[in-house]
């Protein structure tokens, strides 16, 4: 690779490398998410390299020429895939095995031998790639369940520097775990990493189990798991947002017209706000059964509320996918079918993105934003809707108990999202909830948010990464 010049290692202190399946942007004009925001911060203070897929398929696939765009000290290198690669690897292996599995759906997993093998391949080749680019003095941070294996190739291919891996996902109860044919693979595979993250103490949990328990490893003081000769640290990292700029999108002329086209398409009634993939691990469903309960059970405010739900559509080419998109868009049907009158619709949807600005004017005008995942790693959405509200008169937050974020924002209105009576009744406690209650559970959770953010995630795993000891030399495990 063109490194650029300055960007030797020895100048500095190591660089940072980060692997992910997609990558950038490295510039936040109001388009990267949270995740983005804080890892280009880390490349840009360090110098690095952000390494992964193009997103485009070729007949090459990943022995295609890779792409570099290089940015000040920051370099984005990405490399195609073949289509059987992107079917198999991506939408068979990650999206239909691991992704239903990891968030404790058994009943949509699918398995097939063929994925599993793309996906090994495509794991083994990545980290063959990404090789030609690295050397022993970086720190290699490697995300989320694409690339369970990577690691463990990259040290096979011999690369002996820092290691870690962060998965934004729930990780599994061992039991639920061990029905992925792999699973005992993957976690030996794991063990290639010096150092590996979770969003929560009980992600952590299941995989320090699974350890113990499935690879007859033992949990040893200060987050390490020791299994046969590996030794690594498995610690919690819940990551945050970037608040700062969050809070001044809410704030921006965008904002604002946002903020004020969906009052006035609502008339006087009060906004409810939903904002997810359209993903059957967020409740959607659960969330909108709930809302059809507050209508019937307390009827006084069927005219007086409104709910607008921003679901962009998320990984169509999937059957799971195309199937929730029928149930969702039947229910909301429904629901509007039952309680419409001529001058008022309970039910908005929209499945085309919106800019940050306009969503954060949009968290800004909610009276109440509803997060109701039935699992969720960390859900940035719950963390925005805080940054981006009025101390004046903020909006309140019901979130799922089943929501990474849950153990920060214990302010919110905890809810089951499966238990519809409860969903309905947090609704209509967040509708009439005093201003004065408003403000005190918003500020203590604005607290959190603001002091948790991007960046000090991104530095609490690098300083973590950075004191954690190597592995033996150029071995796999
Ligand atoms: C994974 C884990 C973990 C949504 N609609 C629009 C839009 N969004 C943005 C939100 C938010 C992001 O997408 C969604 O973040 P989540 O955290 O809710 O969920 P996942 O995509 O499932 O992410 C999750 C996360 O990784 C980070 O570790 O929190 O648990 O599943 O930022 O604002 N953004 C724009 N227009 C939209 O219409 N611009």
């Amino acid at each position: 690779m063109q490194e650029k010049e300055g960007n030797t290692p020895m100048e500095r202190e190591s660089r940072l490398v980060v692997v992910s399946n997609r990558v950038g942007p490295l510039s936040d004009e109001g388009k990267a998410g949270g995740l983005a925001v804080g890892l280009a911060d880390a490349l840009r203070r360090r110098g690095g390299l952000w390494f992964g897929w193009s997103g485009e398929t070729s007949e090459a696939g990943t022995t295609s020429e890779a792409k570099t765009e290089v940015e000040g000290d920051v370099s984005l290198v990405t490399i195609d895939m073949t289509e059987p690669q992107v079917a198999g690897f991506y939408l068979g292996y990650a999206n239909r095995s691991l992704w239903p599995l990891l968030h404790y759906r058994l009943d949509l997993v699918r398995f097939d031998r063929e994925s599993e093998r793309m996906y090994r391949d495509v794991n083994r080749e990545f980290a063959r790639r990404l090789m030609e680019h690295i050397s022993d003095e970086d720190l290699v941070w490697v995300h989320d369940y694409h690339f369970f294996f990577l690691g463990d190739e990259l040290r096979k291919l011999g690369f002996r520097g820092r290691l870690g891996f962060f998965l934004h996902i729930p990780f599994s109860p061992p039991e639920m775990f061990a029905a992925l044919p792999a699973a005992n693979d993957m976690v030996h595979a794991m063990l290639a990493y010096d150092l590996v993250g979770f969003q929560t103490q009980n992600d952590r949990r299941n995989f320090a189990n699974f350890c113990k328990h499935e690879l007859h490893g033992h949990k040893e003081p200060d987050d390490y798991v020791r299994v046969g000769d590996r030794h690594i640290q498995a610690k919690v990292f819940p990551i945050g947002i970037d608040a700062e700029s969050f809070a001044e999108f809410a704030a921006s002329d965008e904002a604002e017209e946002n903020a004020a086209m969906l009052r006035n398409s609502i008339g006087g009634s009060l906004p409810i706000v939903g904002v997810d993939r359209l993903d059957y691990s967020k409740g959607i469903i659960e969330r909108f059964t709930g809302f059809e309960r507050l209508l019937e059970d307390y009827p006084d405010r069927i005219g007086k509320v409104q709910f607008m739900q921003v679901a962009p559509l998320s990984r169509s080419e999937v059957e799971e996918y195309v199937d929730l998109r029928g149930e969702f868009e039947g229910l909301v049907g429904r629901i509007n079918g039952r309680f419409a009158s001529l001058e008022w619709t309970p039910v908005h949807i929209m499945t085309t993105g919106l800019s940050r600005r306009a969503l954060a004017g949009i968290y800004r005008a909610a009276r109440v934003c509803m997060v109701t995942p039935l699992r969720d790693g960390m859900n940035l959405v719950a963390k925005e809707f805080i940054a981006a509200q009025d101390e004046a008169d903020p909006g309140v937050l019901i979130l799922s108990r089943f929501a990474g974020a849950r153990a920060e924002l214990a302010e919110a209105l905890i809810v089951n999202p499966f238990a519809t009576d409860d969903v309905a009744a947090a609704l209509e406690r967040a509708l009439a909830m005093p201003l004065e209650e408003r403000q005190e559970r918003w500020r203590a959770m604005r607290d959190k948010v603001f002091a948790n953010t991007a960046a000090v995630w991104c530095r609490n795993f690098i300083e973590a990464l950075e004191k954690s000891g190597s592995a033996p030399s150029g071995k796999g495990v």
